[in-house]
């Protein structure tokens, strides 16, 4: 029988390689360091040790081992902080064409959904070859998605959406941890990534029931928790339109600029009152405790839904707080000359 032992997990995804690789380096590193200085503790304790014809020579300083013994350290940490931050940098920004899914995590269970609407806990099914982002969030306590044979590990908070991506390279089965201590049951909040061939997957996702996809099941929540009411593309509506919103820049009525992200959109919704559009009223109502995480999400992904339908893209003229293009630099402009220029009008009423 083959002994085997295994020093890494599996490695499974695009950036396991490049994460070993770095890992590998700093263990061989400290352990040449480590072998050295023990080494030369045993050889200067053997060679310096107390005779009693020999007498120590006194030394006062030398520049050239106090440069030698500052750059060279520095070199080594240069190395470890500019490799490491490129991987850093590389792990938090997943590609712009990946798959988006969205995970919730409660305890003690993990919430999956597809784009197309389906749904799966404590198992997520993806793809080979294709970066898949996950959009991950918490209902309660602070959690951890953790897959060790994709080299990926990020803390899922409440409220806040965090991103982590991976590209997986085989197919299989792999472990899904919670690596943050969340309660009881911590232990059992466990699952697994299923990677399959990209048209398995696809037999995989029609074969999944759906009640429609994300973007439908927002819409139709849209419509339930009457936020058209207010929210209409028509110049009466009291509410700005939501139109060609999602990732542009808004002016707010304290003349600030934001993105309309996921977390921006979260946060009009069960916090309405945090950041005003410029132009309009603090009179949306919180739907904090009314609209759940999921829903939240469904909302977004049909909102984000709305941007991509529009043919004229990024022209949303029902809401003028929503900049276009050609207006983010003079933008920046303002923001440069902030503070001692006067404010431009703001939409804040009395
Ligand atoms: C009573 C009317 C009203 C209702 C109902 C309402 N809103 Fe609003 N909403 C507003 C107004 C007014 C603003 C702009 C002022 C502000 O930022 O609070 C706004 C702002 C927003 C924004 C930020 C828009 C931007 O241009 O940056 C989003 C997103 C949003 N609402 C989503 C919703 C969703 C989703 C619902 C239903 C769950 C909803 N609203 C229900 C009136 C409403
Ligand atoms: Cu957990």
């Amino acid at each position: 029988m083959e002994f085997k032992l295994p020093l890494f997990p599996e490695q499974a995804s695009s950036v396991a390689g490049q994460v070993d690789a770095f890992y590998l380096f700093l263990v061989l590193l400290t352990t040449f360091f480590s072998l050295l200085i023990a080494l030369m503790i045993v050889f200067f304790i053997i060679k310096y040790r107390k005779r009693p014809d020999h007498k120590a020579e006194q030394i006062h300083g030398s520049t050239l081992l106090e440069i030698v013994w500052t750059a060279i350290p520095l070199g080594i940490s240069m190395i470890i902080f500019v490799w490491g931050a490129m991987l850093y940098y590389h792990l938090q920004n997943p590609p712009k064409d990946a798959l988006e899914i969205y995970g919730v995590g409660k305890q003690w269970m993990w919430k999956f959904q597809h784009p197309g609407g389906q749904r799966e806990i404590n198992t997520l099914h993806v793809p080979t070859g294709r970066p898949v982002k996950v959009t991950l969030i918490s209902q309660d306590v602070i959690h951890d998605f953790f897959v060790p044979a994709f080299r990926i590990k990020t803390d899922v908070l409440p409220n806040r959406y965090m991103h982590t991506w991976f590209t997986p390279t085989r197919e299989g089965n792999y472990h899904l941890f919670c690596s943050q201590y969340c309660g009881t049951n911590h232990s059992g909040m466990i699952g697994e990534v299923v990677v399959m061939k990209p048209e398995d997957y696809a037999e995989w996702l029609a074969s999944g029931k759906a009640e429609g996809s994300m973007a439908s099941m927002g819409e139709k929540l849209f419509q339930e928790f009457g936020c058209t009411t207010c929210h209409r593309p028509d110049a009466g509506a009291r509410g700005p339109s939501l139109l060609g919103l999602y990732g542009r820049p808004v002016r707010l009525s304290d003349n600030r600029v934001v993105i309309a992200d996921d977390n921006y959109i979260r946060e009009s919704i069960l916090n309405p009152n945090a950041k005003i559009v410029s132009g309009f009223q603090p009179i949306m109502p919180t739907f904090q405790g009314v609209v759940s995480e999921e829903g939240l999400i469904q909302i977004t992904e049909y909102i984000k839904h709305l941007s991509q339908q529009d043919s004229e893209p990024l022209t949303n003229r029902s809401n003028p707080a929503v900049l276009r293009d050609t207006e983010v630099p003079t933008i920046q402009q303002e923001l440069k000359g902030r503070g001692n220029e006067p404010a431009a009008p703001s939409g804040k009423k009395p």
